[in-house]
This record gives C-alpha cells, sequence and structure tokens, in this order.
C-alpha cells in the first residue's frame, strides 16, 4: 500500500494536511514522520505481522501512526475512542498485539491488560504529545519500508458480532490499495483535490476511504478533530468535496449557512456508512445545488457500490457495482441468484473483500459461499437500469450516526442487572442519528429499577454510542411459535418514539 502512496506523491512540498490550527503537513513530512514513527516501533519489537492496537484520539499524529504501521509492516488496529476497559479486554485478548498506543489517562488501565497479553503500550495525546512522540524526537527519519505482499495483512478491524464476540475484520494491502485506486479514478480525485476530513479515523470510512483515497491521488485534507458544522462551513470555500455518514448532513441542513454560495467550490458531497434518507438528498440538493454522492460499503469488503460521478445520482440508491466488484442478489436461503428487481440477500466478490475473521475459521466460512461469493447480511435489490438500493438488514444490527452496535452485546449487560428479566434492543428512527439503540425490557415483578437506573448500569461497560437512548419497560416481549422474540413488531410498536423529538446540536 504504501508503494503506491510514495507513488503518487508529486513534491515533498505539496500539502498533505493542514489542521484546523491552521498547520500545514507537506508530504515530506509526513515521509518524516511516518519514517520516526516506524524506526520507534522496530526499536519497540514490532516485526512485520504484529499487530498494533492504537486506541487515541484523532490527530495528524494519529494517522502518521498508521502510515508507519504501513511501512513497518506492522498490521494496524484502531479502536474506537469510545471503547471501554471491559471492551478493550477483549480486543487486546483477542489480537495479541505486540504494542498498544493508548491516551496517557487511559495508560494504567490499559497497561495491565496489554501486558497480560504480551504487548507493551506508549501513549499519544491529542497534541501529538505522549511517549511515543517523545522516543521520535530522537528516531531517525530514514526507513527502508518492509516489502509485503499483496496478500499481507495491513489492518484488522473489529466489527461487532451477532452473537456477541467481535469480530476482527482481516484487511490486506491489496483490499486498501485496490479500493482506493478504484475510488480515486470513480470519484475523480486528483491532486488539486482538498477533502474535508471530519470523520473519526478509526474505521473504515475516516481511514480508508477518505485517507487513502487522498493518499493515491496525492491530495491534500482540511483535516478537523470531529464534525463540526460551523467549521466546515468556514471551510467549505476552500475545499473541494466532503466525505461524512447521513449525520453529517442532516445537520448540515439545519445550519443556516448553508447555501448555494457557500457549497459553490465543492466539487463532490459523498455520504454512506448508514441510508441516506431520500427526503435529506433532496432537500441537500435544493439548499446547495449539489446531488449528495451515495455509496455503499462495509468494513469486511471496503467500498463495493457506488453512485456514478457523472449521471444520475438517485435517492435512495447506492448505484452501481464498483469496478472490479461483482455483486448478486440471492435467495438468502438457498444461496441461489434472484431476478433482477427482486430483494434477497447482498453477496459481493472482488479485491476488495477482506481475507477472513481474525482467529476465526468457522465464521469466515460461514459468511463465505464456495464460490467465495461475500455474504454480507444487507437486503437489496438491483433495478433495471443496474443500481442497487439496500432495503433492510438480514442482521440484527443498528446503524446509529454511522456507528454499529450489535443488539446482543447490549441485551448481553442488561439481562444481567438485578430485577431485569430479559431485554430486547431494537433500532429505532430517529431525527439526528438515522437509528437510535433503543431498549425493551422485561422486568421482575416489584422490581425498583427504572430507566436511568439501566442506562447507569451499562456505563463503563459498554461505550456511550451503544447505550440505549430510551428504555421502555413492557411485560412481556412478543415471540413467534419458535419462541423467538420478533422485533419487527417492536420495531412498528415504537416506530414514532422519537419523531416529536427536535433536532437538535450541542
Ligand atoms: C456520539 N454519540 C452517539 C453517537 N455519536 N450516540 C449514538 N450514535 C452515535 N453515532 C453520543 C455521545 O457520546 C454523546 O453522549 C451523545 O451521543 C451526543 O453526542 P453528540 O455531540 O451529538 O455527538 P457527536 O460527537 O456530534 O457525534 C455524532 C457523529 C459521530 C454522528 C458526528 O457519531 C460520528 O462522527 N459518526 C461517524 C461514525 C463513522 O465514522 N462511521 C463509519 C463506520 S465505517 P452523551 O450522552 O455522553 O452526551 C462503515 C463502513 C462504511 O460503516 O460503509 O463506511
Ligand atoms: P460496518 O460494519 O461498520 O462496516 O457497517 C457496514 C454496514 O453499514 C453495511 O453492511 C450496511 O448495512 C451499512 N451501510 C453502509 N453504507 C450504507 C449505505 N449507503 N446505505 C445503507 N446502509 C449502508
Amino acid at each position: 500500500m504504501f508503494d503506491a502512496v510514495r507513488a503518487a506523491i508529486t513534491s515533498t512540498k505539496a500539502p498533505f494536511i493542514e489542521t484546523s490550527e491552521g498547520r500545514v503537513w507537506t508530504y515530506g513530512d509526513m515521509l518524516d514522520l511516518s519514517g520516526r514513527i516506524a524506526n520507534v516501533l522496530k526499536d519497540s519489537g514490532v516485526k512485520p505481522g504484529d499487530r498494533v492496537a492504537v486506541q487515541v484520539e484523532k490527530s495528524v499524529e494519529a494517522l502518521m501512526l498508521y502510515l508507519a504501521c504501513l511501512r513497518a509492516g506492522a498490521v494496524y488496529l484502531p479502536l474506537n475512542i469510545a471503547y471501554t476497559l471491559a471492551e478493550l479486554d477483549y480486543f487486546i485478548g483477542d489480537a495479541e498485539p505486540r504494542l498498544v498506543i493508548c491516551a496517557p489517562a487511559a495508560e494504567a488501565g490499559i497497561s495491565g491488560i496489554a501486558k497480560a497479553h504480551g504487548g507493551t503500550v506508549e501513549t499519544l495525546d491529542d497534541l501529538g504529545g505522549g511517549s511515543l512522540m517523545e522516543k521520535t524526537s530522537s528516531a531517525n527519519a530514514e526507513f527502508t519500508d518492509v516489502a509485503r505482499a499483496a496478500g499481507d495483512l495491513a489492518a484488522i478491524l473489529y466489527t461487532s458480532g451477532t452473537t456477541g464476540r467481535s469480530k476482527g475484520a482481516m484487511l490486506t494491502h491489496d483490499n486498501l490499495l485496490s479500493n482506493a485506486l478504484t475510488l480515486k479514478d470513480y470519484w475523480r480525485f486528483t491532486a488539486d483535490d482538498r477533502l474535508i476530513h471530519a470523520l473519526p479515523i478509526f474505521h473504515t470510512h475516516g481511514l480508508f476511504v477518505a485517507t487513502n483515497t487522498i493518499l493515491v491521488a496525492g491530495a491534500s485534507m482540511l483535516f478537523l478533530p470531529k464534525f463540526d458544522p460551523d467549521r466546515i462551513l468556514a471551510l467549505m470555500g476552500r475545499a473541494t468535496a466532503m466525505m461524512g455518514v447521513p449525520t453529517f448532513y442532516v445537520r448540515l441542513l439545519q445550519h443556516p449557512g448553508l447555501t448555494r454560495e457557500a457549497a459553490a467550490g465543492m466539487r463532490l458531497f459523498i455520504s454512506g456508512s448508514a441510508p441516506l434518507l431520500a427526503d435529506t438528498h433532496r432537500a441537500f440538493r435544493e439548499h446547495t445545488g449539489h446531488a449528495i454522492l451515495e455509496r455503499y460499503g462495509m468494513t469486511e469488503t471496503n467500498m463495493n457500490t457506488s453512485n456514478p460521478y457523472e449521471g444520475d445520482r438517485i435517492a435512495g440508491t447506492v448505484g452501481f457495482p464498483l469496478p472490479g466488484v461483482e455483486l448478486r442478489v440471492v435467495d438468502p436461503d438457498t444461496g441461489s441468484e434472484l431476478p433482477r428487481g427482486a430483494t434477497g440477500m447482498i453477496e459481493v466478490k472482488g479485491p476488495n473483500v477482506f481475507k477472513g475473521y481474525w482467529r476465526m475459521p468457522e465464521k469466515t466460512r460461514a459468511e463465505f459461499r464456495d464460490d467465495g461469493f461475500f455474504v454480507t447480511g444487507d437486503l437489496g435489490q438491483v433495478d433495471d437500469r443496474g443500481y442497487v438500493s439496500i432495503v433492510g438488514r438480514g442482521k440484527d444490527l443498528v446503524i446509529s450516526g454511522g456507528y454499529n452496535i450489535y443488539p446482543k452485546e447490549v441485551e448481553v449487560e442488561i439481562d444481567q442487572l438485578p430485577g431485569v428479566v430479559e431485554s430486547a434492543i431494537i433500532g429505532v428512527p430517529h431525527p439526528d442519528f438515522g437509528e437510535s439503540v433503543t431498549a425493551i425490557v422485561v422486568k421482575e415483578d416489584g422490581a425498583g429499577i427504572d430507566e436511568q437506573a439501566v442506562i447507569a448500569a451499562l456505563d463503563g461497560r459498554l461505550a456511550r454510542f451503544k447505550q440505549p437512548k430510551r428504555v421502555i419497560f413492557v411485560d412481556e416481549l412478543p415471540r413467534n411459535t419458535m419462541g423467538k422474540v420478533q422485533k419487527k413488531i417492536l420495531r412498528d410498536d415504537y416506530a414514532d418514539l422519537y419523531a416529536l423529538v427536535p433536532q437538535t446540536r450541542d
């Protein structure tokens, strides 16, 4: 992957990143700092194939650490900053990273876990300080990139498992590179582009889709620590493109500064990670004149489909399979391909599709067909013109503000609470987050537990974004004749729960 990054550099003086404080990092600076960090990794005993787990705030240095891992042949393992120690314990135990890099404040808690699994810890804060960066100041910037084959691992990204245990998706150098090159061409990124980057960098979207595409185009980014509509609008005049989850667009639409003039210099707005409502697409076009380009992907597959750059970007669809990606819609039970227009399971195959789940060969086998197609768990259809639409999910998954939450993981925690008989987690339409995690709970007769107590009990156990926004108590959960909880009934019953919640922003 890094060879392609080098090949795209037109000049070491070309800008790569501009921070919100106005500091510019050139491609030369990128080579320098990623080289230093790669030397520190090597001196810390990180060998090719070793995992480097990273849970830090978004910063340019954190991105350089990712690039240093590519150069050192290490396997980059980014972790959402919101994960609690209880969650980290599992990830670190499963991946056994040689090195864990965390925020200084988290070091005391994490170092015990890291050591127990054979790793050491360095720190990195959001201002570029911490023990890792102290070591880089005396490190050599020259580093000979470790040669990697196309099928060698570049990263492991954990995605929550339907049965509760998170699975590490193993992504190879070629998975990342092939997708980055495809997206660069499909979306016409060149060295002249400047991308507004306001996404987190611990998931596929902000890390690979945004950053890798920019890197292989030799382009640059206006790098924000997080989503901030005021800042984004202030930057639009100097940017050419933005990538975001639907919540970004929903929130931008509430800002009086979103006008045709503000967006006049932009050539492209891209949305993904969750369904973009057709209403949002329409309203954005009315306000700015831009048709948001929606694409579809997942951690395991990188990007699969995209609306066209030229041609109709149809609201409510995710466009066509990307070049090199085969996509089919099948009967979920038999696996046989369905005719155009029919709804079924989406399966994909191509150089973008991951190598399998880390140390879970059975789960890997279960999600691939014999002919190499990966079963996405998304239900969709392809229309006469070839546009793909996602019409639902076969997997029991909630997507809130672009983050995935697997109900089982939350249900297990709630079911353990004193006074709780059982629970069901559902995703309920939410005006800001798209869907919101909602708990339907049956409590024991006379139990004093209430909504606040349930939410409070999850603090420290589950990341904040996984915690239910509402807890509803019921006498019993609806079940079918097989005894399975019928979540569809619950979703229908509570469909309007958040409908009247005003769209607020901090
Ligand atoms: C934050 N909170 C969330 C949340 N984000 N709760 C539910 N869902 C979310 N997505 C919590 C906060 O902890 C806070 O809790 C409260 O909600 C309000 O926070 P906020 O200030 O409104 O949130 P904000 O910081 O503005 O974040 C919202 C967001 C952010 C949408 C900007 O979540 C975000 O950047 N999402 C992008 C996720 C992403 O990159 N996904 C890509 C995955 S890759 P409290 O109660 O403590 O105040 C993938 C593949 C693909 O899916 O196809 O791309
Ligand atoms: P993740 O596991 O975080 O990578 O999330 C991947 C899932 O997000 C996919 O399997 C889809 O369910 C969903 N997703 C991503 N992009 C879109 C989109 N444009 N429309 C609908 N769902 C999407």
